[in-house]
């Protein structure tokens, strides 16, 4: 076993799901490479040390510089806010370093253009946390498109929906509320929602060319934690957008942190000519498919029983499964990250890089800036996608 030696900057709800991934590899993936916890990166020492206790981590440091030029790190993983990750990506590059990047890649495109360049020209394996495509269920989506079942697409609709910014008492900036603070978090749910179902979708269906969006900041001005001032609110709250895909379908997409009672509802639905597949969230081990058919070996089907499956995705055939438990036993959030990261790994060691990688998470960003550019000037954008 060769060890993978990590540097993790950031210790945030992130942090934990990523540690969580590197403790639990080996015990479920037969991989080449044994994580090794070696140092835990943040400003806060205190908060620091707090959470190498409890996750095991040998060494603290406040300086991510220190990290990133250690000789006993072999890769970075970058769960600090979005503002911090062109700097640490770029330099962890220049050291030789393979990166991990939480989503989304970066403030905007010419921040993720600059880390993608970085790490192509330094040969570092990297990789992007959309860790949703590692839900059983997406994956086997993807697999049913990739099976032709789904024909010709016509249409897809995604949501992502929260509810915790409703209160007008929530602050913005600083820890755990970064992502209200458009200096720190580039954009609001565009970036930290959107991106994920932006991924999925151009993942499931392909790049989307042309969009045109409407954003709304319902609550204007928030306190801000780190000054104590009150200040203007700067990030999107809520954001739709229509979108065109290359393959000629087309895309619907909303998030808000305004619908109240839906506190992670992520879901979409990909219709075609020969079925449709729907997945939420709140489900996650199920698939709904629809499979359309019109002649079987030559004898019409019995079209009274036509209709949707619900499909557990629970044996050990759908992706993921068999390193799991036995049939009709599920899998949770956390896997979805133990999945991400057994695909980097066994894509360093089969030298066949996983997906998404920085530039394919570019592509992502390209989509999100040309939905924001959208928002402002009110007319359809041409995303540059070039997948
Ligand atoms: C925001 O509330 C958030 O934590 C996102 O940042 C994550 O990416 C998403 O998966 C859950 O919601």
């Amino acid at each position: 076993m060769k060890e993978l030696r990590v540097g993790m900057i950031g210790y945030g709800f992130m942090g934990r799901a990523h540690s969580n991934a590197y403790k639990r590899l080996t015990d479920f993936f037969p991989v080449q490479h044994r994580p090794v916890l070696k140092a835990v990166c943040a400003r806060n020492a205190q908060k620091a040390k707090a959470f190498a206790d409890t996750w095991g981590y040998e060494r603290v440091e406040t300086d991510w510089r220190r990290v990133v030029e250690a000789p006993d790190i072999d890769l970075i993983d970058i769960g600090s806010p979005n503002n911090t990750h062109r700097d640490i990506a770029v330099a962890a590059a220049k050291n030789g370093k393979m990166v991990v990047c939480e989503k989304p890649l970066a403030m905007n495109v010419a921040e993720a253009e600059e880390m993608t360049r970085a790490v192509e020209e330094a040969g570092v394996p990297n990789m992007v946390w959309f860790n949703y495509r590692r839900v059983p269920a997406i994956a086997l989506a993807k697999q049913l498109v990739e099976e032709g079942r789904i024909g010709k697409p016509f249409h897809y609709r995604a949501t992502y929906l929260q509810d915790w910014t409703i209160s007008e008492d929530v602050p913005q900036g600083g820890a755990a509320l970064w992502r209200l603070d458009a200096d720190v978090a580039g954009s609001g749910v565009t970036g930290d929602l959107l991106a994920h179902s932006i991924d999925t979708a151009m993942w499931l269906n392909g790049p989307i060319v042309e969009v045109v969006a409407k954003t709304e900041t319902f609550v204007k001005e928030r306190l801000h934690q780190v000054t104590g001032q009150r200040a203007p609110v700067r990030i999107d709250d809520a954001c739709m957008f229509l979108a065109v895909f290359a393959n000629g379908s087309m895309g619907t997409f909303e998030s808000t942190r305004y619908a109240r009672g839906r506190k992670n509802f992520n879901t979409f639905e990909l219709n075609g000519a020969d079925g449709s597949v729907y997945f939420d969230l709140e489900e996650p081990e199920y698939l709904q498919f629809f499979e359309y058919k019109q002649l079987q070996s030559g004898k019409k089907v019995e079209s009274h029983l036509t209709g949707w499956r619900k499909i557990h995705t629970t044996n050990s055939e759908h992706p993921y499964m068999n390193r799991y438990w036995v049939p009709g036993t599920c899998i949770g959030y956390e896997h979805t990250f133990l999945n991400a990261l057994a695909d980097f790994v066994m894509g360093i060691e089969s030298g066949k890089p996983t997906q998404p990688d920085f530039r394919n998470a570019l592509q992502t960003q390209k989509v999100c800036d040309a939905v924001l550019e959208s928002a402002n000037t009110g007319k359809w954008v041409k995303t540059g996608v070039t997948l």
